[in-house]
């Protein structure tokens, strides 16, 4: 545990800032009594707290029994049936939400498309009548490998109709990584489109998918979405195996669209995600806890009103998508802004232009976003409107004051409460931040737990520290949107998540609370990096180099970035024969690439003869961080194996 150390300092930040008068007046929680009162309702009496907030959410058989079991293991609303699709679609179709817009999307060049939620639940029982129709069932895992079209939504709300269990992987991966978890899960059928645009080029999903279905025994479908067209996209179907998206929905009967009423602990979804082994772990999610959560964190954190335009700018193929633009906002009637392309493109003016254009409300978007506009400048948002914002929101990682600031600054023009929303992939929803409209926001701090949260900051033996002190951040009890297991491996998810502190969630962050419970949440502590946002295992990264023809040992390690909240930093060591040099450099770059996905490609490759390693031969991350970082190796190198191998690695700056 000797890593934790690296986590003890920090620097104070004294900044406080307060909703308005205004905000407060017209918000859901407005004061910190308020707040402070309902959350202890939601832990002392969690029976009355869900019932009552739950209430417009569907269920065919409603719950009497809140929790069963103890963690790891515990089921939530254990005897209740239900649907999500109802609560998302149905039970808006007999109120006025039913023509009011769900999905406002514009494509990257330009294009703009509603979908009232009227329009949305159609094509959603219409799809999911063609995937029962294509033999997919209850139970069944169907990948999804799209871009940001209204289409996903549709895919994975239709796969939720038929008790499905959707597994999205972000387009950004590569075809070997779509193969390991289409082969991990199991999918027998892949849901994809011809291309997607991206900073003015298309991404050849379709063809992809061809590359990583030739070694998936498991597939029998490809269902292919013709986005772009046969001029710009061209792809072929393999007769037998692909179907075409919009024929598919054209033959299907939608009376055959029916809800399939689930238990409240069937799967929902699988979502990969990074962790400190080589290997993804298949995160997954079960139906009414995931809503719970969704539903109501969407609802208090963005405060949501009848006519906000909100826009979460993550991509559906992150944790964030799922539950911030699909199953939380639409169970909560919102209308929902969905942009396909890249925030730079044209230039960097696209999200002050879509702002003002659409007239959004609430902007949730992450600090590696904000950090690319600050260098950008501050003339491409003062070019903008933007008085249409109200609220700010901000995930991903540690925010820094700065960006905070100017955030709140030149984005939200002073007026907009920003919400630090802190979660991860296994806990489904947002468990930490300020209420926009209930408590003080302190620049960096993420703040207050959520709802029948129970967060603590702890010593490596489960001992609550003092405020101030930095430790482990770690959940206390069970709360409804926690990942149930890691797919088809209990042992890894009891192993992960559950044996660091007994009888505690624990999260591989570190953090520190102060006086009045606010929570700062400093970074990983484990072998995972935050690059731009995106999770990543050291583990994985080092696995694809080493399945490099040059490469005899990798290792990973992360080294702070003004833009990237953390550059990923690589240290190889030569199989004998091949020789270092910029040629080499963007071979491994590729090959990254190529393996995993472009946006895991290491910022910086550094060739050594050998790597540090203690007597036991583990290699010392730490003093390679520190290495990385440029500063002087610190702590402990007793152990170090060789100390040449430290002063040659240093000397190579
Ligand atoms: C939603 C998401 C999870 C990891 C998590 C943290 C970091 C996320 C914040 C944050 C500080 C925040 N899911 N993280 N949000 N750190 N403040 N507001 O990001 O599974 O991809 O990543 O991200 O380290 O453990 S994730």
């Amino acid at each position: 545990m000797s890593e934790h150390k690296s986590i003890g300092t920090f620097s104070a930040e004294s900044r406080r800032f307060e909703p308005s008068a205004d905000f407060r007046a017209r918000a859901r929680i407005s004061s910190l009594e308020q707040y402070q009162t309902l959350y202890r309702e939601s832990l002392d009496s969690p029976e009355t707290f869900w019932r009552r907030e739950l209430e417009e959410l569907v269920f065919t058989k409603p719950w009497t029994v809140l929790a069963e079991g103890k963690v790891p293991f515990v089921k939530w609303f254990a005897d209740a049936e239900l649907n999500i699709t109802e609560s998302c679609l149905d039970r808006h179709l007999t109120t006025s939400v039913r023509d009011k817009v769900a999905i406002q999307w514009e494509a990257e060049p330009g294009e703009v498309r509603r979908l009232t939620y009227a329009e949305l639940a159609a094509q959603t029982v219409r799809f999911a009548a063609a995937l029962r129709s294509l033999g997919v069932g209850r139970g069944d895992r169907v990948a999804i490998y799209m871009g940001m079209v209204p289409e996903v939504v549709v895919g994975m709300l239709a796969c939720a109709r038929i008790g499905a269990v959707h597994s999205v992987v972000f387009g950004g991966f590569a075809a070997e990584s779509l193969r390991d978890r289409i082969n991990d899960c199991g999918a027998k059928v892949v849901l994809t489109q011809d291309g997607a645009w991206r900073r003015g080029h298309v991404v050849p999903l379709k063809e992809t998918v061809d590359r990583a279905v030739e070694h998936t025994p498991s597939i029998e479908k490809v269902i292919v979405l013709r986005h772009l067209g046969q001029e710009r996209a061209p792809i072929s179907l393999k007769p037998g195996r692909d179907v075409d998206w919009a024929e598919a929905a054209a033959a299907a009967e939608p009376a055959a669209g029916t809800p399939e009423h689930v238990n409240a602990e069937h799967p929902l979804f699988i979502l990969y995600t990074s962790g400190s082994t080589g290997k993804p772990k298949g995160v997954l999610h079960t139906t009414a806890g995931y809503l719970a959560g969704a539903y109501l964190s969407t609802k208090y954190v963005f405060d949501l009103r009848d006519d906000d335009v909100y826009w979460c700018t993550a991509d559906v193929g992150w944790v964030t998508g799922h539950s911030y633009i699909v199953y939380g906002p639409l169970s909560n009637g919102a209308t929902c802004l969905m942009y396909e392309g890249a925030p730079n493109f044209p230039d960097w003016g696209r999200f002050w232009q879509l702002i003002e254009k659409h007239r959004v409300t609430v902007l949730y978007t992450a600090p590696t976003a904000i950090r690319a506009f600050i260098r950008a400048g501050n003339q491409w948002p003062a070019a903008q409107d933007l008085s249409s914002l109200r609220l700010l929101g901000s995930v991903g990682e540690p925010i820094n004051p700065e960006a905070w600031v100017w955030y709140h600054e030149h984005i939200g023009g002073g007026r907009c409460p920003i919400v630090d929303t802190w979660w991860q992939t296994e806990t489904g929803s947002i468990l930490i931040t300020t209420l926009p409209g209930a408590a003080e926001m302190k620049p960096g701090s993420a703040g207050l737990p959520f709802f029948g949260v129970e967060p603590e900051v702890v010593t490596s033996d489960g001992r609550a520290v003092g405020p101030g002190a930095a430790g482990l951040l770690v959940v206390r009890r069970s709360w409804p949107s926690q990942l149930r297991t890691v797919y088809g491996d209990d042992d890894r998810y009891v192993q992960q998540y559950y044996s660091e502190i007994e009888g505690n969630y624990f999260t591989g962050d570190g953090a520190h609370r102060d006086e009045s419970g606010y929570f700062t949440v400093v970074g990983r502590i484990d072998d995972v990096l935050n690059v731009s946002g995106h999770r990543i295992g050291t583990a994985e990264i080092e696995s694809a180099l080493v399945s490099h023809k040059a490469v005899a040992e990798a290792a990973a390690v992360g080294r702070p970035d003004e833009l990237k909240g953390q550059a990923l930093v690589v240290f190889v060591t030569l199989k004998p024969g091949h020789t270092a040099g910029s040629e080499l450099v963007s071979e491994l770059r590729a090959h990254v690439g190529k393996e995993i996905g472009k946006f895991a490609a290491p910022d910086d490759i550094r060739f050594a003869e050998a790597l540090p390693k203690t007597r036991s031969g583990k290699i010392m991350r730490r003093l390679l961080k520190d290495i990385a970082a440029g500063r002087e190796a610190q702590g402990d190198v007793s152990t170090l194996e060789d100390l040449n191998v430290l002063a040659k690695l240093s000397a190579d700056e």
